[in-house]
């Protein structure tokens, strides 16, 4: 079912050095067209608020909104009504995620540069932040705990959810989404989906009445679609925004010590999310590879989603990689920088500890990335596409900026004068340093 993809070097004579880049399955997904296609939008709710996101929301959620923000008796309902299975569930994982996040803290660190010199570096939270909860396929309950405990263990003053309305739900956005923003203490929640809900946050909007506005935020995080990733790439600056995430992603490493049912299993886990989602098996054993391809037809056929999995699984994005051995197989997962990447090998913990590029990592038989979709207490908001190259997922340092603070005394900046002197002379830059000899004139 999956496309193979043969590195081995038996196979083509090659050294197994050979470079995976560019061989490995990847989709490309042009954010940069997107950009262009949603500048007028976002330059409409910019000009127009309320009655510009009113039309949108009309046009791409079918939905005629009265008002931006849910009112606070409909999210009170909204945890009323919670099935207990799924209110016990959340008040697990949040307590799980608080855990975790609550060690990513960080404290202020003074370091003594010289005698009567020093700089603090003081981390401070952003003051507002907008979190966009996705509607689409699936609605996300567990992605408000994601976005949302990180960002309250920073500190962060006011945390703003918008999730797009639905139909279903009288143009409420889904109500497990507002019940676990009861359950986390998050009152302010807007009716607004897709791009207009990004330009939303970032510019701020009046509403149907005063008390309806939507004041900007400093940041906005969270997945979505290619509209949203769009909307947020053409507002970075104006704020911070997360890494851009697109389609989700699982990498799995594994040797012939795997199940199959569980490589199968978790291939189609991810795969469940999205059509474009890409499911890839790097394994240095063809053995391994065949049985996984007989587990697969099997499961694929009873799952509930089985269209969208097939249609997954079979892209262009997805694929069994042969390896010639797990030294291989780490350049490979390496090189694709998964945004899940899963290690079912023999002293797993060891390739795991040696993997430079991953969004996170699952180690071993008993860590499947639906355990850390929702239960095991890391961030399921990852860096998809490579880009676990250079960034990280979600964490509590999103949403905090570190401020030096520099104090010296006069003696110390005496004894540094000179340098600062040459330095803005070999700049061209002389009224530099005459700011600092004015002090001993
Ligand atoms: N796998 C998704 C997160 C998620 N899964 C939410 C289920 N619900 C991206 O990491
Ligand atoms: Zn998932």
């Amino acid at each position: 079912m999956l496309n193979r993809i043969d590195l081995r070097s038996s196979t083509d004579g090659h050294s197994s050095r050979r470079d995976p880049r560019g061989l490995l399955p990847r989709a490309q997904l042009d954010v940069s067209v997107a950009v262009e296609r949603i500048r007028p939008l976002v330059e409409a709710v910019h000009e127009h608020g309320f009655s510009a996101i009113r039309e949108a929301t009309e046009k791409f959620d079918g939905v005629a909104l009265e008002r931006l923000r849910v009112p606070a008796e409909a999210i009170a309902a909204a945890e009323a009504t919670l099935e207990p299975e799924v209110r016990a569930a959340l008040l697990e994982v949040i307590k799980r995620a608080r855990k975790v996040h609550a060690d990513q803290r960080r404290t202020d660190v003074t370091t003594q540069v010289v005698a009567g010199g020093t700089v603090t570096e003081r981390w401070v939270p952003v003051r507002r932040v907008g979190l966009y909860v996705p509607g689409g396929l699936a609605v996300y309950p567990s992605t408000v705990v994601m976005n949302v405990v990180p960002a309250q263990e920073a500190g962060v003053e006011a945390l703003v959810v918008t999730s797009p309305p639905q139909a279903s739900n009288n143009g409420l956005p889904d109500s497990r989404v507002l019940a676990a923003c009861a359950l986390l203490g998050v009152t302010e929640v807007y009716a607004v989906g897709g791009a207009q809900a990004i330009a939303m946050l970032g510019y701020g909007s009046d509403g149907a009445d005063e008390s309806d506005r939507c004041e900007p935020v400093d940041v906005i995080t969270g997945p979505g679609n290619i509209w949203v990733t769009a909307a947020k790439r053409l507002l970075q600056g104006r704020v911070g925004i997360d890494a851009e995430a697109g389609p989700t992603e699982i990498a799995i490493l594994a040797d012939d010590t795997a199940d199959p049912r569980h490589v199968a299993a978790d291939l189609i886990s991810q795969a469940e999310h999205d059509p474009l989602a890409a499911s890839v098996l790097v394994t240095p054993s063809l053995e391994l590879a065949d049985a996984v391809e007989v587990e697969l037809a099997k499961q694929v056929d009873t799952t509930r989603h089985t269209e969208r999995v097939r249609t997954s699984l079979t892209g262009e994005q997805s694929g069994i990689v042969l390896v010639d051995d797990l030294e291989q197989g780490l350049r490979v997962v390496d090189e694709y920088a998964a945004e899940h990447l899963e290690i079912q090998t023999r002293d797993a913990r060891e390739w795991a500890m040696r993997v430079r590029n991953a969004g996170a990592i699952f180690v071993g038989a008993f860590a499947p990335v639906s355990l850390g979709d929702y239960a095991a207490g890391s961030n399921h908001v990852l860096p998809t596409a490579g880009c676990a190259r250079h960034s990280s997922g979600l964490s509590v340092q999103s949403f905090l900026r570190g401020i030096h603070v520099v104090e010296y005394t006069e003696d110390a900046l005496r004894d540094v004068a000179g340098h600062v002197v040459a330095l803005a002379n070999a700049e061209d830059l002389p009224a530099h340093g005459d700011a600092v000899k004015a002090r001993f004139a």
